[in-house]
């Protein structure tokens, strides 16, 4: 079956890039065939982060959130690939690090800190709809 390959957003969180996993994270993304197609280290601003996270505006663990997630810089990437939302979702297991699946990015790299909020390496967008207004959102001038 054809389609047309899909792009996703892709963040290295601030406790993957504290911990020296930008690497790894890239390293199996790359791996499992998906091609990076723009690559940026920044601190995000709150602003950034709220419309990000706009959806979980208003949650109780929201605020910590973005006070977690502006604490340091995180590596953003658009990557691209064949069903790569879904893809990168896999790779990167579930919400919380104790217990995603082994082989998985959390599963295998993450684990609860007993933060504020949980801190579990990556984020990737969950929909068409989120890629495409997450990489509007991080990416503006991309195409
Ligand atoms: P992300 O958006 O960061 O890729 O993570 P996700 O889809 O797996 O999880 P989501 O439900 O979108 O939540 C976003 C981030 O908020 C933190 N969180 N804490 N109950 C809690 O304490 C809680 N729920 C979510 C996590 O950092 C999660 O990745
Ligand atoms: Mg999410």
């Amino acid at each position: 079956m054809t389609s047309a390959p899909e792009r996703t957003l892709v963040l290295v969180k601030p406790d993957g890039v504290r911990r020296g996993l930008v690497g790894e994270v890239l390293r199996r993304v790359e791996a499992k065939g998906y091609v990076l197609v723009a690559l940026e280290m920044r601190t995000a601003d709150r602003d950034l982060l709220g419309a990000h996270y706009t959806e979980h505006a208003g949650k109780p663990f929201f605020e910590p959130l973005v006070d977690f997630m502006a604490s340091g810089p995180v590596v953003a990437a658009v990557v691209e690939g064949h069903r790569v939302i879904e893809g990168f979702r896999s790779l990167a297991g579930a919400t919380d690090p104790t217990t995603a699946a082994p082989g998985t990015l959390r599963g295998d790299l993450g684990r609860d800190w007993g933060e504020r909020v949980v801190q579990n390496l990556v984020h990737g967008s969950d929909s068409p709809e989120s890629a495409s207004r997450e990489i509007g959102l991080w990416f503006p001038g991309l195409s």
